[in-house]
């Protein structure tokens, strides 16, 4: 059966917020949960990922999860390591426990962001590019591919690892045209990722159908998802603003952009 109830983490930040109004228009009900209190959601779930009790309850009786929470840009390599490393080690256990059988974890375009990225004719990247972290905190999200894949090899938990390229209301950088992940859908691939039948451990990359596209979109779109949305109607404006990246910078050159040179957020 589809599933129907989902535990939405990481629920207060960005992406959290825009799913939170797009899912339950494909017919979720929605648990909630976040370190911090989200807005306007008195019920949901207030509990850190360290937290394992506080997670097994959260996903009792879920059909599925979709794990958003953590941290989510560079940062200290200590406080990485808690939240999306040990963190989602806790969540899937926590859903092993409880015998949730599906997951759909956000991993991001900085697992692989220092992939070159396609010029002019030359194809969109693969899924299957191998891991080229950008940061710390990408270099989590292979963890986190890989931590995927052994809970289904393992323990028969499934998993939709989706590299999110950029999912913002609008693109707001040059760079983005090519890695936006419209709002809307963002919704229709988590819907995708969430009732294909028998994804094993799968990676997608997450993007619209956008004309200055990066990514090879395949392994969603063979889980059913048709992106909508195309990051074009932004082009003239954001160049006109900002101007191409010029030849040889980060934004140019690599997938990851500017997170290939930035540094860490070292403790205060
Ligand atoms: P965000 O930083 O706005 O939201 C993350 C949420 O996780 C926050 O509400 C935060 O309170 C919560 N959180 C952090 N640590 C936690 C912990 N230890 N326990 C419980 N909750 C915790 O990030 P955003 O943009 O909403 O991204 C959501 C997910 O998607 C993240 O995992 C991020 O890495 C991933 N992603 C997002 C992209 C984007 O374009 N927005 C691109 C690629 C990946
Ligand atoms: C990410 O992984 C970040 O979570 C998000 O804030 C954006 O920076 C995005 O990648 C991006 O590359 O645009």
């Amino acid at each position: 059966p589809a599933p129907r109830t989902l535990l939405l983490t990481g629920a207060a930040g960005g992406v959290g917020t825009l799913m939170r109004e797009l899912l339950p228009a494909h017919g979720y009900a929605l648990r909630l949960l976040d370190a911090v209190p989200v807005p306007g959601a008195p019920d949901a779930v207030v509990a850190d990922l360290a937290d394992r009790a506080a997670l097994r309850e959260a996903v009792r009786g879920v059909d599925a999860i979709v794990h958003l929470a953590g941290i989510s840009l560079e940062a200290d390599f200590d406080a990485i390591v808690a939240a999306n490393v040990t963190g989602l080690h806790h969540l899937y256990e926590a859903a092993r426990e409880e015998g949730v059988g599906r997951i759909v974890f956000a991993s991001s375009n900085h697992a692989v962001g220092f992939t070159p990225r396609p010029r002019d004719g030359e194809p969109p990247v693969p899924v299957t590019t191998p891991h080229r972290p950008d940061t710390f905190y990408g270099l989590s999200k292979c963890f986190g591919e890989d931590l995927a894949q052994l809970y289904w090899d393992r323990h028969g938990v499934e998993t939709v690892s989706v590299r999110i390229g950029s999912c913002f209301p609008e693109p707001t950088s040059v760079r983005m045209l090519s890695l936006w992940l419209s709002p809307a859908d963002c919704a229709r691939l988590l819907h995708a990722a969430l009732t294909a039948p028998d994804v094993g451990h799968t990676v997608v990359h997450g993007s619209s159908a956008n004309t200055r596209e990066w990514w090879d979109l395949s392994s969603a779109r063979a889980l059913g998802y048709e992106p909508r949305d195309d990051s074009e109607r932004y082009a003239e404006k954001l160049i006109a603003e900002h101007g191409l990246p010029p030849a040889g910078t980060p934004d140019d050159v690599y997938l990851g952009g500017g997170f290939t040179t930035t540094a860490p957020r070292w403790r205060a």
